[in-house]
Formats: C-alpha cells, structure tokens, sequence
C-alpha cells in the first residue's frame, strides 16, 4: 500500500514523550511493504533505492498497533500508531477511507 502520510512524533523509544522542536507536523510518501512502513521523501519509485534517510524513518511494525486517535482532534483522519518499541506516531491521512485502509493493513502484519 501507497500513499501520501503526514506524520507527528509523539513519543520516542521506551515510550518517553518527544521533546519539544520534534514534534511537528511532516508530510511523507508511505510506502507499506512487507513488516516495514516506509516515510519517503518523495514518491515512490519501483527503481530507486531507499535514501539513508528514508531509511531512518522508515518504522518497523511487527507487533505494532493502530487506531483510530480519537484523543486528537486539532486534525482529521489522523490514526495512532504505537511500536513494539514504544514509539507513537499520530498519522494523518488524506481521507477517513484512507485513513481507515491504514489501520486495517498495519494491523494485518
Ligand atoms: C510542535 C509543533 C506541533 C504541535 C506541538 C509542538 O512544536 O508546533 O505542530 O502539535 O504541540 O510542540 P515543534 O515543531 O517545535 O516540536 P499540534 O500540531 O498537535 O498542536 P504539542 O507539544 O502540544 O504536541
């Protein structure tokens, strides 16, 4: 699955809150491939390599898990993605159909 992700840190590793000048609003092209969600610069093409820095965003999501963030409501179609390492991401997506297709593919893996 493809598509376009804006992304906010809300908590680091070990769960600890994300400190304040990281916890801003960044748009992504997401890539779900495998157990592996890829946060790309730019849209995805098949040929390219992933960028070292793509790679550094990109999120491990085996055991993850996604909802709906029914606590945040500053934006819409935004789902809350928590890592088996305790990290939680707040993921906006262009739609509630989007954003609802989200959900259910993360929480396949
Ligand atoms: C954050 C940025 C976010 C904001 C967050 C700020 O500042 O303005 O947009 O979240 O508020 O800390 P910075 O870029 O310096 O990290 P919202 O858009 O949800 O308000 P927060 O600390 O209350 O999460």
């Amino acid at each position: 699955k493809h598509g376009v992700l804006t992304r906010k840190s809300h908590a680091d590793m070990d769960g600890k809150r994300t400190p304040r000048g990281r916890r801003g609003w960044k748009k992504f092209y997401a890539v779900l491939k495998g157990m592996i969600l890829y946060l790309q610069k730019d849209e995805y093409k098949p040929d390219n390599d992933i960028s070292e820095v793509d790679l550094k965003n990109a999120v491990r999501i085996h055991h993850a898990l996604a909802t709906r963030a029914t606590d945040y409501s500053k934006r819409a179609n935004v789902l809350k993605l928590k890592t088996s390492d305790w990290r939680v991401f707040l993921l906006q997506a262009p739609s509630e159909e989007e954003m609802m297709s989200w959900i259910f593919r993360i929480n396949l893996v």
